[in-house]
């Protein structure tokens, strides 16, 4: 038995971080779309580095801590005799803390910069500001977020491809199917590997047809008790 859990902003909402349409998208009156891209990073370079500067900080020096989603799901790649892939949206390191091993970071990683002069790619929790130099060739102001912007390529598509394509359990938590490819998956799982698929959510999301079953609540409520069913069955 093969299976991929797709984990979205939702799953660490519950440990204090913000979800994206949520908070309507808006992040001090920008749309995300208007900070997420490469063309924003070109026009207004100081506003996309505060954006994320703000939530590497927060991040590293808030009191941001893996909840029981996140737990349940060490449990379940722990104790889970198949093969198991975890996919996150999310570029918070969360999934990593909680001990989650087998793990794709399809949007990037917050805690890494890359130089756009020479490609390295460096742990930081820093501020990216004005002359921050490359540990690798010294260049200033050549340090970008290690994230996935709107027409942007997503990371390790092609493991993920093949891992969908032959899975028998798909479960997508706390997404809302509005970004894609991540949205296209669930079909990927279904119609390609033939999967089972399961979504949690606190709501309906424009993809909940594609599933066959569906849990309604915050997912550090849902995923222990299912993942112990789970398990036990
Ligand atoms: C809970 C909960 C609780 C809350 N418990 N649940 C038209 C059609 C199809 C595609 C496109 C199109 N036009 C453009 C595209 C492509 C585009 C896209 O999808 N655009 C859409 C807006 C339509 N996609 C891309 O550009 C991607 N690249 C790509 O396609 O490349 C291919 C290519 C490239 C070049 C040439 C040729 C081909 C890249 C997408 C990058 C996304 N980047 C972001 C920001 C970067 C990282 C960051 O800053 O964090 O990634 S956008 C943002 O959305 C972030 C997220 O990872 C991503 C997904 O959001 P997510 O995780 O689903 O969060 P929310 O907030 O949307 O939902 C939270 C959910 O949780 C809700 O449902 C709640 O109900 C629920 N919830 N609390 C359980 N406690």
């Amino acid at each position: 038995m093969r299976m991929v859990v797709l984990t979205g902003a939702g799953i660490s909402a519950e440990s204090g971080l913000a979800t994206f349409r949520d908070a309507e998208g808006l992040w001090e009156n920008h749309r995300i779309e208007d900070v997420a891209t490469p063309e924003a990073f070109v026009r207004r370079p100081e506003l996309v580095q505060r954006f994320y500067n703000a939530r590497r900080h927060q991040l590293v020096h808030g009191d941001i801590q893996p909840n029981a989603a996140h737990r349940a799901l060490v449990r379940l790649e722990k104790e889970w005799e198949g093969e198991f892939l975890l996919v996150t949206q999310n570029i918070d390191d969360l999934h990593e803390r909680a001990g989650s091993q087998n793990l794709i970071h399809l949007h990037g990683e917050l805690r890494k910069v890359r130089c756009l002069a020479c490609g390295f790619l460096v742990p930081w929790d820093e501020e990216i500001v004005v002359g921050s130099r490359c540990p690798g060739c010294g260049e200033s102001d050549s340090l970008r977020p290690h994230v996935v912007w709107f027409g942007e390529m997503p990371l390790e598509l092609d493991r993920i491809g093949a891992a969908l394509s032959r899975c028998d359990l798909f479960l997508a938590i706390g997404t809302s199917g509005h970004v894609y490819p991540a949205a296209g998956f669930v079909e990927s799982a279904r119609y390609q590997g033939g999967a089972r698929c399961i979504e949690f959510n606190l709501s309906a999301t424009e993809i909940s047809d594609a599933f066959h079953e569906h849990h309604l609540g915050r997912s550090g409520d849902l995923l222990p008790g299912w993942v112990e069913n789970f398990l036990r069955d």
